[in-house]
């Protein structure tokens, strides 16, 4: 079957009514494929979100599921009571075998969400409150998955965000060099290899495990369009055990820069001050109650260790002949890998000040 009609196929092995109309690919992300899909329900567009799991990725896409079945189950009952509280939480559309998810003849795990109506995600910061909704929506979002009842959630992605094991990889991807790039990138490698004292630093200090999204890109959550709330976290792939700084490491690095991920004009990428304080700001007024004084004396260096494991990952993944992030243009990831190391410059300048900021305003 041709690309088109799989995804026409599994579009309409979900519960939704009316006849499919088409499929628009959507989003920007980099490991699942993401449409939105209209049917004609009654004469009327009804549109709806319809993803492919990327299973080289997810190894275990049934226990993902599992996962996003149970959080995103757990937060609807937390969030029932809320006004519009069917915006405030993804909720996934059954396939018509009564499953969560579907399978097609060639083993893709598909899932469908209904659409949220009424607000956007962002590639790129535009404003101080925009930061401060998006790191609320995630503080919440962690405040109300502690209540989440046992069993521990399965680990998707085993050591994501294991830095010291990513860092291996990257040493490991210089030395194989199977791409035959490592001369490209001397300046890059040498970047990465002063910096390896940073990488075990947030193992070390012993913090709390919790439930945690490990993917907060600032394009990861819904920011309502009439009210710029951050209304809804979306892509639950990754939610499981972490570190709370994790997530606001991704803050920063997705959300204090005015640049895209992928821009080439280095001169572009900074580390905005106001931006960092509207995400601190934002943060503790939604997980300031729980977060421990360590969590919180960790969170302008999880900035700058984020945004460091990003660079490698995206510079292992370059030497590595571009193999995990899905990639538009040559040289895609090292143009990822520049703009991560760049923004790590410009926090290094300014790290003292920012955790002066934390400080004050945790206290
Ligand atoms: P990816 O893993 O490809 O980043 P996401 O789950 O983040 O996938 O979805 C990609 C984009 O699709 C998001 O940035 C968001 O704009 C949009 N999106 C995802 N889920 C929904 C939804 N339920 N309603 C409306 N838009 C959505
Ligand atoms: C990937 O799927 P997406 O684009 O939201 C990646 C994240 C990275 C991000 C960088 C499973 O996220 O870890 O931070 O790209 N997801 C996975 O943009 O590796
Ligand atoms: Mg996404």
């Amino acid at each position: 079957m041709s690309k088109e009609g799989n995804v026409a196929a599994a579009a309409r092995a979900f519960e939704i009514g009316g006849e499919f109309l088409e499929a628009r690919p959507y989003g920007s992300g980099h490991i699942n494929d993401t449409y939105k899909v209209f049917f004609n329900e009654g004469g009327v567009s009804q549109c709806h979100i319809l993803q492919r799991i990327n299973h080289n990725i997810f190894k275990k896409p049934v226990a993902l599921m599992e996962n996003i079945q149970r959080v995103t189950a757990h937060i609807a009952t937390r969030v029932a009571d809320e006004p519009d509280w069917q915006r405030r939480v993804l909720r996934l559309i059954p396939a018509r075998d009564g499953q969560a998810w579907h399978v097609d003849a060639e083993g893709n795990h598909w899932r469908a969400y209904y659409f949220i109506q009424k607000a956007r995600s962002f590639d790129a910061v535009e404003s101080t409150e925009q930061a401060f909704q998006a790191a609320r929506a995630f503080g919440r979002f962690q405040e109300l998955l502690a209540s989440l009842p046992a069993p521990r959630l399965h680990d998707t992605i085993p050591d994501f965000h294991h830095a010291p094991k990513r860092f291996k990889a990257f040493e490991d991807a210089v030395a194989a060099d199977v791409a035959g790039r490592a001369i490209l990138v001397k300046h890059e490698i040498d970047f990465a290899l002063a910096r390896k004292s940073i990488t075990g630093v947030l193992l070390d200090a012993n913090l709390p495990e919790r439930v945690t999204h490990n993917d907060t890109k600032f394009n990861n959550v819904m920011l309502d369009d009439t009210t710029g709330e951050g209304i809804c976290v979306i892509d639950l792939d990754t939610v499981m055990p972490g570190l709370a700084p994790y997530d606001f490491g991704d803050m920063v690095r997705t959300t204090t820069s005015p640049a895209m991920e992928d821009e080439q004009d280095l001169s572009k990428v900074t580390m905005q001050f106001p931006m960092f304080e509207a995400l601190v700001r934002g943060y503790l007024s939604s997980a300031g109650g729980f977060l421990t004084p360590a969590e919180k004396d960790l969170l302008a260096f999880s900035g700058k260790l984020i945004t460091f494991e990003l660079g490698i990952r995206f510079l292992t993944d370059y030497l590595a002949g571009d193999t995990y992030f899905k990639v538009h243009r040559d040289g895609h990831n090292l143009d990822r890998c520049r703009t991560q190391f760049k923004l790590i410059e410009s926090i290094e300048q300014q790290e003292e000040s920012m955790n002066r900021l934390v400080e004050s305003l945790a206290s």
